[in-house]
């Protein structure tokens, strides 16, 4: 296949020709030449004990495995199990923060300190910890304990669940979804999608959505809260985005994966100007530290570190032949990285001992030592750049893109009003006025079965000509910045007119990079402030926002996916069905979830049919709110609030018509 339809990045091109040229075989290849089980990839493959693997062919009602599991059922127990997994990663994220915000809280992690002391305490509002006469690090301890015991309690609901408008809150309490507890709602959802447990497809979609709400405002939300405390709350920073951010007269040390602490201590390890000399000692002007999937998120947002790229760059970047060391943590890292390396001089550095890779040096990271660690992997990036060999060096010789990024929640309050008449009034006024049609959060991975970027870049244009504005997050974020999207000039000059005026009002870009995959979280936060500052109802669900993840692969994104559609927003993802071979699954994802939640679950490969189904979904919200019919270049010029009678009057309805 030519690179130009593996790639919509002519960086990404050009390197495929040097892969190709080279005999290099990357995940672009392997996909090619690797055709998934369809049996397994919709969803009716049944491993769940050693009397299959069963294959449920045939009619959906006839179909069965040995134990006389239905198609249904397998296909939703493969979902739930999909959605567990990726809550897990997200959570696990979080505690190692946790862990880590108390040890700085006690002091003996020294390296670190607590950056932003208002969202700590802010923080420790929502978990009810009163802060008076307690000194930073007291108030961090508790905040930090109480997090910890987030994952394990036994009684209660999860505390950050009271972040949510109050009408969410008893829609999971009548459904019986409210998250307990962290572990607990993964533990449960392996449990009961064993052999034989759970034996009921709503049933068990119904424990998805609490294991996935137990990501949303559990793990992802706590990992962003954490990562502001100790690292600083983003706020719009420039940077770069390619595969040509490598400088071929510098050390470059690229940080991959999704864990911020580590890298942190990176940044500054990679300025220290003792290491800085110790790099012009081995021929190289500095050190240039690079980003890569979510991690480069994380540091991009809040130090402005160029970013390589996402999930699909990690091969092509140690094919440009100028990566001194790859240091990874966990989550979307290539097993291939490893053989990979062995062609060029890269060093593979893992760093938890949770996630190890045969040809990889491994040095251990402990928050008590984080920059003594750092330091060490510099020291290793450096002492490796005299391998690097000149016939290796492939420039990918395309000028990487300006951008803006650090859009956190707090900033797009804090650009609607001042630090203290921060709000969301400007953006609901022009969403009711209809200068802005409705709200999307375009996010999730690169899947090289697609044409990288490629819906990415279709819809984030196609949707800011609508008029609509983009929060993106994760490799999405990444494609858009790649693309040169990121900038208030070239975005507002492809906007439609409402959102134009909007964001020159306010001073924003109409595509705002919120940052990593558990910074997905931070969109929840927007929704439920948009829904509390009235006049858009008063619930998540009905907004006129739309959650689409175009290049899906990862079990994160059907966990993000799903607590979006559990939290009230309407779900698109690209990239192929896992549940395509139950059309029972299909009908409660589609339709039963509307009643349940106000939301539903699509998949749907055509970009232009997501385009379409994403603007209808948006355009019956407004319809059901009961505000101006949105038209191009057309809007109110005052708002008009619902009181409450209407808003009680008003009802949701399916973008089938149906009201619910
Ligand atoms: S990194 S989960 S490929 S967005 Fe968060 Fe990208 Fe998806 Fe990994």
């Amino acid at each position: 296949m030519r690179e130009e339809l593996k790639s919509v990045d002519p960086a990404a091109q050009s390197l495929l020709k040097v892969a190709a040229q080279k005999k290099i075989e990357t995940s672009f290849d392997r996909a090619e030449r690797l055709k998934p089980c369809p049996i397994g990839h919709q969803g009716a493959c049944c491993k769940m004990c050693h009397m299959g693997p069963c294959r449920l062919v045939g009619k959906e009602d006839e179909a069965m495995g040995v134990c006389g599991a239905s198609l249904p059922v397998v296909t939703a127990r493969n979902f739930a199990r999909m959605v567990a997994a990726g809550t897990a990663a997200h959570s696990d994220h979080a505690r190692d923060l946790a862990n880590t915000l108390l040890a700085v809280a006690r002091g003996e992690a020294k390296d670190f300190q607590i950056k932003d002391v208002r969202k700590l305490n802010r923080v420790a509002g929502y978990l009810g910890i009163n802060v008076e006469g307690k000194s930073v690090n007291e108030t961090a301890e508790k905040v930090a304990l109480k997090f910890l015991e987030q994952f394990g309690q036994q009684r209660g609901e999860l505390a950050y669940l009271g972040r949510a408008p109050k009408k969410r809150q008893e829609i999971w309490k009548k459904l019986g979804i409210a998250p307990r507890a962290i572990d607990r709602e993964v533990v449960e959802m392996m449990h009961r999608t064993t052999m034989g447990v759970d034996q009921e497809a709503n049933n068990i979609m119904l424990g998805a959505m609490r294991a996935s709400l137990a990501d949303g405002w559990g793990g992802s939300m706590m990992g962003t809260d954490i990562s502001d405390i100790l690292f600083g709350t983003p706020k719009p920073v420039k940077s770069k985005a390619s595969l040509d951010v490598f400088k071929e007269d510098h050390v470059n040390l690229v940080v991959h994966g999704h864990e911020p602490s580590f890298a942190e201590m990176l940044v500054v390890a990679s300025e220290d100007k003792e290491l800085e000399a110790y790099a012009k000692s081995k021929g190289a002007k500095g050190v240039n530290l690079v980003g890569m999937c979510c991690t480069a998120n994380e540091i991009l947002v809040r130090h402005g570190i160029p970013t390589a790229g996402g999930f699909l760059q990690q091969e092509l970047g140690i094919i440009t032949g100028m990566v001194e060391a790859m240091v990874v943590d966990v989550q979307c890292i290539m097993p291939a990285i490893g053989e990979l390396s062995k062609k060029y001089h890269t060093k593979v550095i893992t760093t938890t001992n949770k996630g190890k890779m045969k040809d990889a040096i491994h040095i251990e990271y402990d928050e008590h030592h984080g920059l003594d660690l750092a330091k060490k992997v510099v020291r290793l990036a450096i002492d490796n750049f005299p391998n690097r060999k000149k016939e290796d060096v492939s420039p990918a010789n395309v000028k990487p893109a300006d951008m803006i990024a650090g859009f956190s929640h707090e900033y797009i309050e804090y650009m609607q009003g001042g630090l203290y008449r921060g709000s969301f009034r400007p953006l609901n006024d022009a969403i009711i006025a209809g200068r802005i049609r409705g709200v999307v959060g375009l996010a999730g991975c690169n899947n090289p079965r697609i044409c990288q970027d490629s819906m990415h870049n279709f819809l984030a244009r196609e949707l800011i000509k609508n008029d609509v504005l983009v929060v993106q997050t994760g490799c999405s974020a990444h494609a858009s910045a790649k693309a040169g999207y990121m900038t208030p000039e070239m975005a507002l000059e492809n906007a439609g007119k409402g959102l134009r005026e909007v964001c020159e009002a306010i001073g924003i870009p109409p595509i705002l990079h919120l940052g990593s995959c558990v910074d997905n979280s931070r969109i929840l936060t927007i929704a439920s402030a948009i829904a509390e500052e009235g006049g858009l109802g008063d619930d998540i669900g009905g907004l006129p926002a739309v959650g689409i993840a175009p290049e899906w692969m990862s079990e994160k994104a059907i966990a993000i996916g799903t607590y979006f559609a559990a939290s009230g927003v309407p779900i698109i993802f690209g990239a192929g069905s896992p549940v395509a071979a139950s059309k029972t699954l299909k009908d409660i994802m589609e339709n039963k979830w509307w009643d349940m939640v106000t939301a539903g679950f699509y998949f749907e490969e055509d970009p232009g049919k997501i385009l379409e189904l994403t603007l209808k979904l948006i355009d019956t919200a407004r319809e059901k709110l009961k505000i101006r019919k949105y038209e191009p270049g057309r809007f109110g010029t005052e708002r008009v609030l619902m009181d409450m009678a209407a808003r009680r009057a008003a009802s949701f309805a399916t973008p089938h018509g149906e009201n619910v």
